[in-house]
């Protein structure tokens, strides 16, 4: 039962933020210069996690299918590169949308923080997510997305950058609990209707 709908996740959260907090304050915090991607940065591809192309598991008519993720050296930069083409989530809630969450295992250890969103659609990966990034918050005035830690408060912003087949994000260990860079990660990714796709989990080291 690989294609049930977000509204199970949309469940999980509702409950969960229910029941640890109700003080998330929205805080324009990590949209400075720190949080851009900048053209002065010279990107090297430090690794890349393939996806198998062809393994959506949705019913809708638009499946995004990831196809790779390359996270990049120096600081925790990834791109997730998808096969078709995709929008921003917002403005509006158009049908080629890309939502989502992107979570972190940061201490890399399964038995800490929540169970992660893709294990209720992939089976267990064995991870336990202290951070998660929910592109369904996206901002498009600073395009940032928020970051939650798993008490289900706000740990700051990400920025984000998109283009018609990949989006581009870094996050920036200071908001990631000046995390030391060795993060597991679990991606599910999809539409505003459902999940389509998941990737993960790996493990990204930085380069040295
Ligand atoms: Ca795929
Ligand atoms: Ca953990």
């Amino acid at each position: 039962m690989r294609a049930q709908r977000w509204i199970l996740s949309f469940i999980i959260i509702v409950v969960f933020v229910a029941t640890t907090s109700c003080n998330i304050i929205y805080e324009e915090e990590a949209a400075g210069p720190d949080a851009n991607i900048g053209s002065e940065n010279v990107l090297q591809v430090a690794e890349v996690f393939k996806d198998a192309e062809g393994d959506t598991f949705g019913i809708d008519l638009v499946q995004h299918d990831i196809l790779s993720v390359e996270i990049t050296t120096g600081s925790l930069m990834m791109t997730v590169i998808f096969k078709g083409i995709i929008s921003p989530p917002s403005p509006g809630m158009s049908s080629d949308a890309i939502v989502g969450y992107i979570e972190l295992d940061t201490d890399q250890n399964g038995m800490t923080g929540m169970t992660p969103i893709m294990d209720f659609y992939g089976g267990p990966s064995g991870l336990g997510i202290e951070f998660s990034l929910r592109l369904f918050e996206y901002d498009a005035s600073f395009r940032v997305l928020p970051v939650y830690d798993d008490s289900g408060n706000l740990a700051g912003y990400v920025s984000i950058e998109f283009t018609e087949n990949s989006f581009s994000l870094k996050i920036p260990l200071s908001v990631i609990g000046n995390d030391d860079g060795n993060v597991d990660i679990g991606i599910i990714l999809g539409t505003w209707l459902e999940p389509t796709d998941i990737v993960g989990p790996f493990t990204y080291k930085p380069m040295g």
